[in-house]
């Protein structure tokens, strides 16, 4: 049963006027000039390609709300299970390009803004990145929300709205400079809510009654209160009408815009700042990729948006009047990593304190709902939040911890009698000064399933971090979901000459929608003309990079040389310091030779880009060192055009976009057990580039699935870390000779002042070598020497491109959402075809 608010006589009124957005190139330029004359108040006097782009954003929005609105009903009248997606971040990119070519439009769209005077390609150029994340854990859930409306699923994503997303980078005399991102003056892919907000309580007390059944009662009488405002963002499947929905919460203060009754009586700055504090929940993304750092906002942050996510949640499943042990039956809740895990603790809440269920009931009802998802073993960035923080900010949220960890410690006691150690280790609650609650372990307990985002990360977390929780669970609790990447935007949209290439061989565009059809190109491996048009798109992109480092940078560069690239967030477990140190190597053996030697060698090219958390000191002294590097390097006359090193500022996804497809080798060179996956690794091979890398996260499954011969793998083994650090500290550590001759060569002033860059020498030299660079250099070396010779080759190289590409399909992040679907939230896709009205 379902009350629609229109009375049913009303309803055919609505019916005749139902709106279908644009069917044809006519319709779609009449809409363009409707949004530039009148929502936007332009004219063609002064409609430039910032106007056109928000006039072409605002028509397909038309559209897209439509479809959304239709979704949304086939979901509530089919009763259906739903998943919720909880992400802290989204990092989404830009939606004009995207949306276009989801709805299949992008011709019709190109096609008439060509007739209005406009190129396609500038209109989608001026649109500002919705950048709402760090890195890969951001994009992935941005892939998985395209994912889960292309295959139909009903889902939700949630998360924050935040005002400033990730920094701009700017590289001033080579060092990273912040600028705050402001990307809200115009969003047209947001609807805001004000019907739908939430008031969220902070602080205050708990207060204990008894009941008439004698049992006490715990409620909660917050302190303060914020309201959360819902935004909506509609997600476009791909060739389906299915549009799912990103509801991002933003704060506000409590009393709307600020206390009136402080205001009346005087204290007018301090009702401002009320309001102000309201609104600072909000405002800005934590930019740590990778790193936990225990600010208080930070935990304001998750639960404010935990709190509106589950009252959302809740308040649909009671509109379908059902009892409450069915609520798991219609709510699949996954948790990407542990930063939502206060949503386990509010659902309990909510369950025992306000819907009066019993204890166990309850339990149930919340580890049948919630599956969590692991995405880093670092310690550093696994979350722990202090006990006196939370009980000051979360007082009633704390006393369900304890109950929780007590509950939890008796069935281990139960079942491994006398084993004080172990109750020590899996405790929720660490029993360090201050005491401190450890968020991977109750999200563990408080979940059904619990999965790493690759094999050799799921195995690790089995083995090393959780192991005791497999004893006491079972393995069954624990599984893998390896990671995967949409081909819609990794392919289809950021290459689309690749894209049509594909399709001309496969039979249509279908392998967008099942990546495994790419092995019929492995027909056309010795097709000339196919391999010929192979090559020349890769040249095309990297014509197009090169244009954009020369723009940027100054740096000329030639595409025929072969294109090296590193870009993801600089991290010392990701090893950009190996990779410069690399690169200086190589221009040393470069100066060394003779010029008739020189001329004989590999032109290259290397390319780095990535953001430094702006606390983290030697990421940001390994940009100093690339970019000092290069100025060296770029201007040297025995070098020419055999090597150029540059660092591309402010890279982020629709830079991604460019740059992936240009890409000849990537790096993803983490020290072995690390990078928990990866993403960028599938991105870079899909669109037929080949990886030098390490054994570690998805590297390994790619080389699985394209064979060891298209891979250049190098440096030691995830079993062997630990020996490795153990040694570098018995007092045996002798850093490699070549990096030695590196090392000589930056302390000599060669680029520049030496202790600019004395932490990154000694952090391998003097304090054990965490990361391994001295153990790993010299095969990292050979292995660039193997890239240099098999680049030689060039219908050798372009074979192994072809024959990896043919060979992704398992990556598409189609096959892990329908993984998750099948093995952790038990749900089913909607049939679009039959649709039901009130
Ligand atoms: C990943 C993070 C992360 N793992 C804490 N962990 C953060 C942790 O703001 N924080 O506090 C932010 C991000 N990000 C990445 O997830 C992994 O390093 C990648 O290997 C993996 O591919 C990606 C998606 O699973
Ligand atoms: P919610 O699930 O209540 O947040 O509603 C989300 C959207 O689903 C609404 O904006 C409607 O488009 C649709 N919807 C929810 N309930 C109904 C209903 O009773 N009839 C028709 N559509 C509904």
């Amino acid at each position: 049963h379902v009350e629609a608010s229109i009375p049913e006589p009303q309803r055919a009124a609505w019916t005749k006027h139902q709106v279908g957005g644009f069917k044809d190139k006519d319709a779609f330029e009449s809409e363009v000039v409707r949004h530039v004359e009148t929502t936007l108040a332009r004219s063609l006097y002064n409609c430039d390609e910032t106007a056109a782009y928000s006039a072409t954003a605002l028509a397909f929005r038309d559209r897209l709300i439509l479809e959304w609105n239709r979704t949304q009903q086939r979901q509530t009248f089919s009763d259906s299970k739903r998943v919720y997606y909880l992400s802290l971040e989204f990092l989404m990119g830009r939606a004009l390009d995207n949306a276009m070519l989801n709805v299949e439009q992008k011709d019709l769209a190109k096609d008439g803004l060509a007739e209005l005077g406009f190129r396609v390609e500038d209109v989608i150029q001026q649109e500002h990145d919705a950048a709402l994340g760090n890195g890969g854990l951001g994009r992935l859930a941005a892939c998985f929300l395209d994912s889960l409306a292309s295959l139909n699923y009903p889902a939700w994503g949630y998360g924050l709205r935040y005002r400033y997303g990730i920094f701009k980078q700017e590289i001033i005399d080579g060092y990273q400079v912040e600028v705050p991102d402001y990307w809200l003056d115009f969003n047209p892919w947001e609807f805001p809510r004000h019907d739908v907000t939430v008031d969220i309580q902070f602080y205050g007390k708990v207060l204990t009654e008894t009941n008439d059944k004698g049992n006490a009662i715990s409620q909660w009488e917050g302190g303060e209160t914020v309201k959360a405002v819902a935004y909506d963002v509609p997600i476009p499947g791909y060739a389906t009408p299915t549009t799912n929905n990103l509801r991002l919460w933003s704060s506000k203060a409590a009393s709307g815009e600020f206390d009136f009754q402080k205001f009346n009586s005087g204290e007018y700055e301090s009702s401002v700042a009320d309001q102000q504090r309201a609104e600072t929940i909000s405002a800005v993304l934590y930019p740590n990729d990778n790193l936990d750092r225990g600010k208080e906002l930070r935990l304001k942050q998750q639960y404010f948006w935990v709190a509106a996510s589950l009252y959302d949640i809740v308040r649909r499943f009671k509109k379908t009047r059902r009892p409450w042990r069915e609520f798991p039956d219609q709510v699949a809740i996954q948790l990407n990593d542990t930063h939502p895990t206060l949503a386990i603790v509010e659902l309990q809440r909510i369950l025992i304190d306000l819907e009066g269920l019993e204890w166990d009931e309850a339990w149930n009802i919340v580890v049948n709902t919630f599956g969590y998802t692991n995405h880093t073993v670092l310690p550093e960035a696994l979350e722990k939040w202090s006990v006196p923080l939370i009980e000051n900010l979360l007082p009633r949220h704390l006393q369900i911890i304890y109950d929780i960890n007590l509950y939890f410690l008796q069935t281990v006691e139960r079942d491994f009698p006398g084993d004080s150690d172990l109750l020590r280790d899996v405790s929720i609650v660490e029993e360090s000064e201050p005491k401190m609650i450890r968020m991977a372990y109750l999200a563990i307990v408080g979940s059904h399933k619990v999965n790493g985002v690759a094999e050799l990360h799921s195995e690790l977390i089995r083995t090393t971090i959780f192991k005791d929780f497999v004893r006491i669970f079972g393995p069954d609790k624990f599984t893998n979901v390896t990671n995967g990447i949409t081909p819609r935007r990794w392919l289809h949209q950021a290459n689309p000459r690749l894209s049509e290439l594909i399709a001309s061989k496969t039979g249509g565009h279908g392998f967008l929608k099942d990546l495994t059809a790419l092995n019929k190109l492995e027909l056309y491996i010795d097709d000339k003309d196919f391999r010929k048009e192979w090559a020349e798109i890769k040249y095309a992109n990297k014509v197009r990079l090169a244009k954009h480092i020369k723009a940027t940078t100054g740096v000329t560069v030639n595409p025929a040389a072969l294109f090296d690239v590193q870009v993801k967030r600089i991290h010392e477990y990701k090893r950009q310091q190996m990779n410069i140190f690399g690169a200086i190597h190589r221009y040393l053996e470069l100066k060394a030779m003779s010029p008739e030697q020189r001329q004989k060698q590999m032109r290259r090219v290397s390319i780095f880009g990535g953001k430094a958390a702006p606390g983290y000191w030697m990421a940001k002294q390994i940009i100093h060192l690339i970019n000092s590097v290069g100025a060296v390097v770029n201007n040297d006359k025995d070098i020419g055009d055999l090597l150029k090193v540059v660092f591309l500022e402010d890279y982020n996804v629709s830079k991604a976009e460019m740059i992936v497809p240009a890409s000849d080798i990537s790096e993803h060179i983490s020290t072995a057990g690390t990078e928990a996956s990866g993403t960028s690794n599938m991105k870079f091979v899909l669109n037929g580039g080949l990886i030098i890398g390490t054994c570690d996260g998805a590297n390994i499954e790619i080389t699985r699935e394209v064979s060891q011969d298209n891979i250049f793998l190098f440096g030691h083994l995830s079993e062997e870390v630990d020996d490795l650090r153990y040694a570098h500290h018995s007092g045996d550590h002798v850093v490699d000779p070549k990096l030695v001759g590196v090392f000589e060569e930056i302390e000599n002033g060669r680029f520049g002042n030496p202790k600019d860059f004395s932490d990154l020498i000694s952090a391998v030299r003097d304090h054990g070598d965490y990361y391994l660079v001295s153990d790993d250099f010299s095969s990292y070396v050979d292995s660039h020497a193997a890239v240099d010779e098999a680049y030689r080759d060039q219908e050798g190289w372009i074979t192994k491109c072809i024959t990896s590409v043919s060979r992704m399909g398992f990556f598409s992040s189609d096959r892990c959402i329908n993984e998750y679907a099948e093995g952790i939230w038990n749900v089913e896709p909607l049939d679009t075809t039959k649709d039901k009205t009130a």
